[in-house]
């Protein structure tokens, strides 16, 4: 089953001003979906970052794919591995931790995996969930993902979300959330206002629904003591704290004095982290993210990892599409191992998708996994040529939360810890 063509296509869709440590989202969200086709005429999809420096190397990576087997991920990862060369490529927001050169190549790596699953899984007539050892769970819980966020942009009219920069607003944005999409847990992006404040607004989550498990993460914005304070303020209140603190050795000197497991998708990235993330006690849970833990198959070994060590695992997530959103149901629903609900950022994209309507939807929280062989979804090929069209307009080539933040608010930084 050989590789006859890749294609690659930036796309920008709209996104509303949520509010984290590194800025506020800017109008528009940069993806890049990739497609493979074989010899035999198979397609497999995948999806990955728009940023320039990254989709500039993921172009480079589909040239040096031409003439691979689909099913030989070594090879595969080997020339994308070539073809990355020694660039470490970092992100300009710094909410997914350092880089490395391991993480530059897994990154890029990824949407191939990804593409070369869903064609495996279209040859053989079976999801990729089942490629992935079977599914333990018919359906994926996701967390509703709470955001301060302005009412709408600057330069434009309000959102449909409507303003939250309170507690009160988180509330009322949580009941919209969990009445639309049933969502049975709830994440609060933190890092934007000051910690006391943030911790008012878990409280008055736990008030508003109290069965719901509830999260926080600052994005690294807090400093060890006062990550230490707001853990001990919401002692019974938290299902995990989520990187209070930046880096590994910050996250272990909070981790013994809290009542709650530490949750990271920012100190432990790539596999050159678990280790002294291990031995210092570091975290308790780790945010897999098939984006940049390399694909599939290799989250789902890091999940096997952790697992030994005692880390339980939840899933990571940016803003993204349905091709990701499917690769990630059939990932969680393959890993016994990922217990919490995962992150999503589906209700932000209010509807916009590449993915052809149907495959994918929320039932009580959760995405029944997609039964069609391979992901599962399709690509409407009419909205890919539109969001292509919208990337070419729209003058963003990559994410950049602060400067974008700063336009509006010029003294804004972004500095670590804030509080
Ligand atoms: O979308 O603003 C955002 C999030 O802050 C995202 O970029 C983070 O990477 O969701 C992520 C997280 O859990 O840290
Ligand atoms: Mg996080």
């Amino acid at each position: 089953m050989l590789i006859r063509e890749v294609t690659v296509t930036p796309v920008a869709f709209r996104d509303p001003p949520l509010l984290n440590a590194a800025g506020v989202h800017e109008p528009w969200a940069l993806r890049t979906i990739v497609e493979v086709v074989t010899d035999e005429g198979l397609t497999g999809l995948g999806e990955t970052y728009g940023d320039l420096d990254h989709l500039g190397k993921v172009r480079t990576a589909a040239r040096a794919l031409i003439g691979l087997d689909a099913y030989h991920r070594n090879a595969v990862y080997t020339a994308v591995a070539a073809s990355v060369g020694a660039e470490v490529v970092t992100d300009k927001h710094g909410l997914t931790g350092a880089s490395t050169r391991e993480k530059t190549v897994d990154r890029v790596f990824s949407p191939f995996e990804v593409a070369c699953l869903d064609i495996q899984g279209k040859a053989a007539g079976r999801p990729v969930a089942d490629l992935l050892g079977g599914k333990v769970r018919d359906a994926v819980p996701y967390s509703a993902y709470l955001f301060y966020k302005w009412a709408g942009h600057p330069d434009g009219p309000d959102d449909v979300f409507g303003a939250a920069l309170d507690s009160a607003g988180l509330v009322e944005q949580a009941r919209l959330l969990v009445d639309r999409y049933g969502f049975r847990s709830i994440k609060v992006k933190g890092g934007v206002l000051p910690p006391a404040e943030e911790v008012e607004a878990v409280l008055a989550l736990r008030e508003a629904f109290p069965e719901h498990p509830l999260r926080l993460d600052p994005n690294a914005a807090w400093s060890v003591d006062t990550s230490i304070e707001v853990g001990r303020a919401l002692d019974g209140v938290l299902e995990y704290l989520e990187d209070p603190a930046d880096g590994i050795e910050a996250m272990a000197a909070v981790a013994p004095h809290v009542p709650m497991r530490l949750a990271t998708n920012m100190c432990v990235v790539t596999p050159d982290h678990l280790p002294p993330a291990v031995r210092q006690g570091a975290i308790g849970v780790l945010l897999l993210d098939h984006h940049y833990w390399g694909g599939l198959v290799k989250s789902s070994h890091i999940a096997t990892l952790c697992a030994t060590f005692g880390i339980e695992l939840s899933m990571h997530s940016n803003s993204h599409l349905g091709i990701s959103l499917a690769a990630m149901t059939h990932l969680a629903a393959a890993t016994p191992a990922v217990t919490h609900a995962c992150d999503t950022h589906t209700p932000w994209q209010d509807g916009q998708d590449v993915v052809a309507p149907g495959a994918l939807r929320f039932v009580d929280g959760a995405v029944p996994v997609p039964d069609g062989p391979g992901l599962g979804v399709e690509l409407d090929r009419d909205t890919l040529a539109v969001m292509n069209e919208q990337y070419e307009k729209c003058g963003i080539r990559s994410r950049d939360d602060t400067s974008y933040m700063k336009r509006f608010h010029p003294s804004f930084s972004a500095r670590r810890p804030r509080w």
